[in-house]
């Protein structure tokens, strides 16, 4: 039987930087899952043969930020193979416009392209209509993929072959089953461009709670999916057959995951009984403290670092946002749990709610310094994400957003705030990550570490990543990368392409800038660390922070914001704020 081709190209796109150019590194920090996800399925699809006996299918995956992608040899390659397209994939909102220009270059090669992810999935599932953008791409004959493409590639399959692809799938208001779900696996070759050989994977999708600023629960549902245990377990033997043993477990909150215990016993037991040498970076919410066993079996299964959804601790801020959830009473006691079993924490900080000031978020940062043994701390501004429910109702009532999804990335301003002006929201956000990374916090947490046994290495290269990401590289640290590339040819659409005389000069003081930038600061906090290890007090280490919560006794930090603590179950009973402790911090 004389075999015909479909060729897939699977890229992953990064977005731009301020001047226009893409944002990539020789090494990236973070695995996509997205990318896992969509490779996995449509391997199935390969080795299923579902175009037929007699057509083979060939798949590249290439993530953006690891890669510079070669437009013309990938367009080239699908041409020669006489069948194929280019699958843009897991693209967020903020990766949209690059995904726009890629697939402006491969429509006009005359590449079929379908582009999926929650840019597509959220707008079609809050918006009433279209928005220009999807409609751009619709204009240049590209295909959108909303919805889950478990079960549903085999189609789509088909329909690009025959040259009968529609316009929009959309398969948002039927998500499919996790169990039994395809696994999510990337071949080694591509999960070594990212620092450490870190791999991702989905143990469960959607989320119970109602938090407006998020996009989850209207894409994935607030019913939560999850796989089994045999189907994780799998993923980590397949991975582990390669060589790969971490793993960043992209379930927005891990805890709720309803097969959470017998998951971490069987990588309790792979790691115990069969030596494997997993690593597990989990996410998890803040009530997590309470599921008898849940930490101690997370540390058990290899987990060495936490992301945690802080999100803020203004009981009036969350309550404004629907995280009900957040109790600000029990993060001491949380973060203190995970401490004990010598895991790194790490949260996120969510800058201008409704009622935040400077005053107030500078507040709030120096009670966490005080109060709250924390490791990580990473900022992001309050964003209307298309596919939230703050976006709908910004949209709805017409109120001003951003027009450029390119700033929907967390770190930009993209609306505006009933207290701050633009540029104040802006300098809250650049002065938040000073304000925490002050040499002074960063020996505290040091020397946190040295007395509760976490990794020394470990919590001061984060910190060293944290801190000077926004400062030296001016992107988010989930952004970050080794060694900054910049392809002068790939600039966004509208730009022009620089003289290469004035572009190449300036890019290697720029980066020479950039490297003594980085050694300086990372000599400063290494320094930091020599003399914490060399500190023999350092192991009887005491502050606020660590000291037990004592029953019927409250903290500061319940006291500081004790009149806008809602009354709800559990509660402490309201107090008024002792003036001192206020002024305390
Ligand atoms: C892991 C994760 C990351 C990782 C890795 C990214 C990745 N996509 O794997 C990291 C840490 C890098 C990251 C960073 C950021 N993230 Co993030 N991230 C996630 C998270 C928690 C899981 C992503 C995931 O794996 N989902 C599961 C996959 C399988 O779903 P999926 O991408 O939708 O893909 C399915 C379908 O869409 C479809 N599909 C997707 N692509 C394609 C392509 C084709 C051709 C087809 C046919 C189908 C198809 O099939 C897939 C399988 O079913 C999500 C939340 C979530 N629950 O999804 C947020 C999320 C995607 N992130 C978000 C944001 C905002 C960010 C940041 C901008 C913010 C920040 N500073 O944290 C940065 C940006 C970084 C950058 N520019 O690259 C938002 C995006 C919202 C939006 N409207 O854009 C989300 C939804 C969380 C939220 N806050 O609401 N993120
Ligand atoms: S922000 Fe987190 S907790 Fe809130 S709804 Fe979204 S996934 Fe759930």
């Amino acid at each position: 039987m004389s075999m015909r081709a479909f060729k897939i190209v699977l890229i992953k796109p990064s977005h731009y930087d301020a001047n226009g150019y893409v944002i990539q590194w020789w090494r990236s920090t973070i695995p996509s899952n997205s990318l896992a996800s969509v490779y996995g399925l449509l391997s199935e699809c390969a080795a299923d043969h579902v175009l037929g006996p007699d057509v083979d299918i060939d798949i590249d995956a290439f993530d953006e930020c690891n890669t510079i992608i070669n437009v013309r040899r990938a367009a080239k390659q699908i041409r020669e193979a006489g069948a194929g397209f280019v699958g843009l994939v897991g693209v967020q909102s903020n990766q949209y416009p690059r995904a726009l220009d890629l697939a402006r270059q491969f429509r006009a090669a005359g590449v079929p392209v379908v582009i999926g992810g929650f840019h597509v999935s959220g707008c079609i599932s809050m918006l009433p209509k279209l928005p220009s953008d999807l409609q751009e791409a619709l204009d240049l004959g590209v295909t959108l993929f909303a919805g889950e493409g478990e079960g549903r590639l085999g189609d789509l399959l088909r329909d690009i072959h025959a040259g009968t692809a529609k316009p929009i799938y959309n398969h948002l208001a039927d998500m499919p089953e996790m169990a039994a779900a395809t696994l999510p696996i990337l071949p080694r070759r591509i999960v070594t461009r990212v620092s450490g050989n870190y791999t991702s994977f989905d143990a469960g999708r959607g989320c119970p709670f109602q938090c407006s600023f998020c996009t989850i629960i209207n894409v994935q549902g607030r019913k939560s999916r999850y796989r089994t245990p045999d189907d994780v377990e799998e993923i980590v033997r397949r991975n582990a057959r390669q060589g790969v043993t971490k793993f960043f477990v992209t379930d927005d909150n891990f805890a709720r995951n309803k097969n959470w215990e017998p998951i971490l016993d069987r990588l309790i037991h792979l790691r115990e009984n069969e030596g494997f040498k997993i690593r597990l970076l989990l996410q998890v919410d803040t009530l997590c403290h309470r599921i008898p066993s849940f930490i101690e079996k997370a540390a058990r299964a290899g987990c060495n670092a936490v992301f945690i959804g802080l999100e803020n601790i203004n009981p009036e801020s969350l309550l404004g946002t629907k995280k009900r959830q957040n109790k600000i009473w029990e993060y001491r006691e949380m973060l203190q749990a995970w401490r004990k079993q010598k895991v790194m924490t790490w949260a996120g900080y969510i800058l201008g709610f409704p009622t935040d000031t400077p005053e107030s978020i500078a507040r709030d940062i120096d009670i966490i310094k005080k109060e709250l043994p924390i490791d990580i701390l990473e900022f992001f501004c309050l964003t209307p994400l298309p596919g939230s429910e703050d976006h709908k109702k910004l949209f709805v009532k017409g109120v001003p957003m951003d027009p450029d999804m390119n700033k929907y990335d967390l770190e930009h301003v993209c609306t505006g705030h009933a207290v701050m002006s633009k540029a104040q929201w802006e300098g809250v956000y650049r002065d938040a990550w000073a304000r925490y990374y002050t040499e002074e916090h960063v020996e505290t947490v040091l020397r946190r570490a040295r007395v509760s046994g976490i990794n020394l290495s470990k919590v001061v290269n984060a910190m060293i990543v944290f801190s000077g990401a926004t400062r030296i590289e001016d992107v988010h640290p989930l952004q970050f990368g080794l060694v900054r590339r910049k392809s002068r040819t790939q600039r966004r659409q509208g730009l022009p392409l620089e003289n290469p005389l004035i572009y190449y000069p300036r890019r290697v003081a720029e980066f020479t800038g950039n490297v003594a930038a980085w050694v300086r600061h990372a000599r400063r906090f290494l320094a930091i660390k020599k003399r914490v290890k060399a500190d023999p007090a350092a192991f009887h280490y005491m502050d606020e922070a660590l000291t037990p919560p004592v029953a019927g006794e409250q903290d500061h930090i319940v006291e500081a914001f004790a009149d806008k603590i809602p009354k709800t179950h559990g509660a402490p009973t309201q107090q008024a704020a002792r003036p001192q402790a206020v002024a305390a911090v």
